[in-house]
């Protein structure tokens, strides 16, 4: 078991907790000083100190929508002299949500990376394949500022160009990979098609993350590569790539909490809720400088836990994997879907492939949803009874887990849209419906 700094990664409850108090009274007090819109806010709910841990939950939240509204700088606590990055994540409404860091920020990005990759088995000697996309994303430059610190190799060859990344696995004899899930399955899929077998490959291991994957998806990717795939979780908002990452005993997402504090809450009530339940992530700062965030609501469900990992012995707590974004979560006919539990249905049926598109549209006033998933090219060739048939057995798996009925449709391989940043799984046409008219 390797650590790129043990000590903190294995440190005891109490200890943690200690420097957990400490620094968020510090960073408390530094946002309320340097920060309008955090005096502001606590102004009106008249908060003047933090005394404890548990104060933390008498605390506003912060949301995606403060930072939009304080475009492009005003959440910044320094003058932008101090800033020496900036990096920007788009949403679906299109406004940009920027974020900056003084290079004491970069130190910690690159710490909180190097103990990620650490902590997913890259060792000295192993050569990273990035191919998360640098540029204002986070995913490429995290993982290259996590590389240098820790003292491996990075071959910062971005996202896209999928022939001309196969040709350097090969070559360069690159052992790791990373990049989004669906960029992975996308590139061994290419791979084949090239000639290549993508299990034959010098990779190893393959860190993935910047969008929801189930285990189905897991077990596929690993088949599809002969490589171990662990889940790597981050937000442009809170630092990128390297809050949260899974070590070999996949038993959830270790959170480097000495600079990220966990809450999960109930996203109705905004209660914080007891160790294990399902809910929002919500995740404060302790040592970032230039956008210091207090509560913020990720928009995240998960759970959390904080027992020692029985398989690393780091000691920071757990999140589960992410089951979805709230905005995600589709609302059909009152029932509450997440994308995810159509994933695991489709990932444990080996006719279909794991490339797939959920449609909503709304007829006569009512809900309605559309799978479109790819057959495999094996089932591709069999005959319309046997197609008919397996249509009729995935519709009625899916409807049977979320207790809705949905339309299945099969579509031939390779005839859904492929990814190699973050795969658009949704189309919620009821939306556009209403942005139209
Ligand atoms: O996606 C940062 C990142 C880069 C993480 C590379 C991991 C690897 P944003 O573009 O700001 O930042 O998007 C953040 O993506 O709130 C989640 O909804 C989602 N997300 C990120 N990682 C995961 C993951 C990067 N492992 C948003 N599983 C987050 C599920 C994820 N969702």
């Amino acid at each position: 078991m390797e650590y790129f700094q043990k000590e903190i990664e294995i440190i005891s409850e109490k200890e943690l907790k200690k420097i957990q108090i400490e620094r968020l009274k510090k960073i408390f007090n530094f946002a309320k000083e340097k920060i309008p819109f955090y005096k502001k806010l606590y102004e009106k709910t008249g908060i003047k100190k933090i005394d404890s841990l548990s104060d933390l939950k008498n605390l506003p939240f912060t949301k995606k929508t403060d930072l939009r509204d304080n475009y492009p700088f005003k959440m910044f606590s320094c003058d932008l002299k101090e800033v020496l990055e900036i990096h920007a994540s788009s949403g679906t409404t299109g406004k940009l949500t920027v974020v900056g860091y003084t290079r004491n920020d970069i130190e910690v990005w690159s710490e909180v990376m190097a103990r990620s990759l650490a902590c997913a088995g890259v060792r000295k000697g192993d050569i990273i394949q990035n191919a998360y996309g640098y540029g204002l994303f986070t995913g490429g430059l995290g993982v290259h500022y996590g590389a240098l610190k820790l003292g491996v190799t990075v071959i910062p060859i971005s996202a896209g160009g999928t022939q001309r990344q196969l040709m350097i696995i090969q070559d360069f004899k690159s052992t790791v990979l990373t990049c989004t899930p669906s960029y992975s399955l996308y590139m061994a899929e290419e791979a084949k098609e090239m000639g290549i077998d993508p299990r034959k490959t010098t990779i190893r291991v393959g860190i993935l993350g910047a969008e929801p994957w189930t285990e189905g998806m897991r077990r596929q990717i690993e088949k599809e590569w002969d490589m171990i795939a662990l889940d790597i979780y981050g937000l442009s908002e809170i630092i990128g790539p390297g809050v949260a990452v899974e070590c070999e005993g996949k038993e959830g997402l270790h959170v480097w909490a000495d600079h990220f504090l966990p809450e999960v809450i109930d996203p109705e009530t905004g209660e914080v809720l007891e160790e294990g339940k399902e809910g929002e992530l919500v995740l404060t700062t302790l040592t970032k400088e230039a956008l210091p965030m207090i509560r913020y609501r990720t928009g995240d469900i998960v759970k959390i836990t904080n027992s020692v990992c029985p398989n690393c012995k780091r000691t920071m707590p757990r999140i589960s994997k992410i089951k979805g974004r709230i905005d995600d979560m589709l609302i059909i006919r009152g029932i509450n879907v997440f994308p995810s539990q159509i994933e695991t249905v489709l990932t444990k049926i080996p006719e279909v492939a794991p490339h797939y598109q959920i449609i909503v549209t709304r007829e006569k006033h009512l809900d309605k949803l559309e799978v479109r998933v790819e057959i495999t090219e094996k089932t591709f060739s069999d005959e319309i009874k046997k197609l008919e048939e397996l249509q009729k057995k995935v519709e009625r798996e899916i409807s049977g887990v979320l207790g809705l009925s949905v339309s299945v449709k099969l579509v031939e391989p390779k005839s859904i849209e492929r990814s190699m940043g973050k795969a658009k799984r949704v189309i919620d046409l009821r939306k556009e419906l209403k942005e139209g008219g």
